[in-house]
């Protein structure tokens, strides 16, 4: 079974195919630029760029996109969907910079798996969590983005030194066994 994942970003790529490894299924990479719709919430934001990436690809197999963001509670849920624009201007470096101040340092990412069914012309989405802590200094070689600075719940070290917790408890990670559920039930 082929699942075209239409992406711009390679580390989502090799976490997705790590993940899936263990399906029949290929992941081919799609290389369609459609523009992200202005939404707080990543799940809407995923659901309209899953239709529109099926609608320029030109393929006539399912099309999957992935939507992630970074919501830090003090910040009234900033960078959220715009965690991408933000990262590219001002870095991690950045958001550490805008926090300096703030003692509540709470955030949680969210990942929302967006995949169009062109038969059935309908979307499916599969979402996960993960909550946690934004850290005072940037800290591990690991993972891509935000991953630096991001200290999951009830653990010390961020996602960037602890590469293997990232995979076992991520949002991502999450919103991929939601995934893998409705890949079995469906005999997708
Ligand atoms: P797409 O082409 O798939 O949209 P993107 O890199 O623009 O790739 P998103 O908009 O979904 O991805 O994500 C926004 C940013 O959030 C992304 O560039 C990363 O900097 C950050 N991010 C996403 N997932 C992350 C993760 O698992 N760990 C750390 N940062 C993450």
């Amino acid at each position: 079974m082929e699942l075209f994942f239409a992406t711009s970003n390679d580390n989502k790529v090799e976490e997705f195919r790590h993940a899936l490894k263990d399906f029949d299924l290929k992941i081919k990479r799609l290389n369609v630029d459609v523009p992200e719709i202005d939404d707080d919430d990543v799940e809407s934001v995923a659901e309209k760029k899953a239709r529109d990436s099926f609608e320029a690809s030109g393929v006539d197999s399912p099309v999957m996109v992935e939507d992630s963001g970074l919501y830090v509670e003090s910040l009234n849920g900033f960078p959220g969907s715009m965690s991408g624009f933000f990262i590219k201007k001002c870095g991690e470096d950045g958001l550490l910079k805008l926090m300096k101040e703030l003692d509540n340092r709470q955030a949680f990412f969210k990942t929302s798996i967006a995949i169009y069914f062109p038969e059935k012309k309908e979307v499916r989405l599969f979402s996960g969590k993960c909550f946690g802590n934004i850290s005072r200094e940037i800290k591990g070689n690991n993972g891509f983005g935000y991953d630096p600075i991001f200290i999951p719940e009830n653990h010390e070290k961020t996602f960037a030194e602890d590469i293997e917790t990232k995979k076992r408890i991520s949002h991502r990670k999450k919103a991929v066994d939601k995934l893998k559920e409705f890949i079995k039930d469906e005999n997708f």
